[in-house]
């Protein structure tokens, strides 16, 4: 059922939680409304302070995102609070855990929780993501929190969508070395050392502190990723945290690192969905069989893969400039 965006766009405006779910809903089912969505919500974003949680499963992100709401909440900030599982193609898991965790939160109108699935989408993570962060951003929240459940390459994606990463770690298994392999330690602005009312918590600053010390030549007036101890399951330490978001965000500020980060945020946005058109229209019928007739030619060896590459964008670009979308 096509949906009423003008309609939608003014309630997520007034901060109406059914129209902001709905224009989430259409990013996350990759919706061709999606072009007149964003052009409508525009004009409305660029206030929100992204912020991005990662770490290993378990760790605390979400104990930690529902602490440091309450803490925004009683700042009197709007908060939207998306927790992304790019290994999971179903949103609803993710969301009840979420939702015990976040319970306290979740019937505050102050407050937007909202879990996404990436997984089987073309563009992933990197094309729905940016997306859902401008809903929330065009619907009013002061304070965006990313959760993204997972290792790797999805954690550094996450990173480059948020103006400021959160790394979490907790106590023992080896979590420095494991962090390390991640190359976690390259994309955080803010580490926490969560569950520090369990032993091992002083080793594991320690380890964190000597490994991001490492390789390091700092000038004065870099940034230096302070760590944070925190009980997050007990609220504790969760003020220092907000406290080191507010510095890191004014540092950047200051030095126009902001602005820098969002521009190039938005630089990988405008690529991720251009490639994505690309690669969409590559698949679709005709350009299904231009690929096929293409493959076949360099098979039998009258045509090299680049020169094939270079038919099969003009092609594309042709299909695009003939107006049908
Ligand atoms: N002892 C202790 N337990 C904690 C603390 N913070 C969270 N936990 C517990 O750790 C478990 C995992 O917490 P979550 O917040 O769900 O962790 P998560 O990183 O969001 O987990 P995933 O989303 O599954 O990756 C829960 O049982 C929490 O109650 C803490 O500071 N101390
Ligand atoms: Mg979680």
């Amino acid at each position: 059922m096509a949906a009423d965006v003008p309609t939608l766009v003014e309630q997520a405006r007034e901060g109406r939680p059914r129209a902001v779910a709905r224009l989430i809903s259409l990013v996350e089912g990759a919706s061709p409304q999606l072009r007149e969505v964003m052009a409508a919500l525009a004009p409305l974003c660029g206030n929100a302070y992204v912020v991005g949680l990662t770490g290993s499963p378990g760790v605390g992100k979400s104990t930690s995102t529902s602490a440091l709401v309450g803490a925004y909440r009683r700042a009197g900030k709007r908060v939207g609070i998306l927790a992304v599982d790019p290994s999971s193609p179903f949103s609803g898991g993710a969301l009840l855990g979420d939702r015990v965790r976040m319970g306290e939160h979740a019937s505050d109108p102050g407050v937007y929780i909202r879990s996404m699935a990436t997984r089987g989408h073309l563009g992933g993570l990197a094309w729905a993501a940016p997306q859902a962060i401008r809903v929330l951003d065009a619907a009013g929240c002061d304070v965006v929190l990313v959760e993204t459940v997972g290792v790797g390459q999805s954690e550094v994606e996450i990173a480059a969508q948020a103006d400021t990463s959160v790394v979490l770690l907790a106590p023992g298994m080896g979590d420095g070395i494991q962090a390390a392999k991640a190359g976690i330690l390259e994309i955080g602005d803010v580490y926490v050392v969560n569950k520090a009312d369990r032993d091992g918590a002083d080793a594991t600053v320690r380890e964190l502190n000597h490994m991001l010390g490492l390789g390091e030549a700092r000038s004065p007036g870099d940034w230096r990723p302070p760590i944070v101890r925190t009980v997050a399951a007990r609220g504790e330490g969760v003020d220092e945290v907000v406290e080191a978001l507010e510095k890191h965000r004014a540092w950047m500020e200051e030095r126009g690192v902001l602005a820098e980060r969002r521009s190039r945020r938005a630089a990988h946005e405008i690529e991720t969905i251009a490639v994505t058109a690309l690669r969409e229209r590559m698949g679709e019928l005709r350009g299904g069989q231009r690929l096929d007739a293409l493959a076949e030619r360099v098979v039998g060896g009258s045509l090299d893969p680049y020169a094939a590459a270079d038919e099969l964008v003009a092609g594309v670009a042709g299909a695009a400039e003939g107006g049908d979308g």
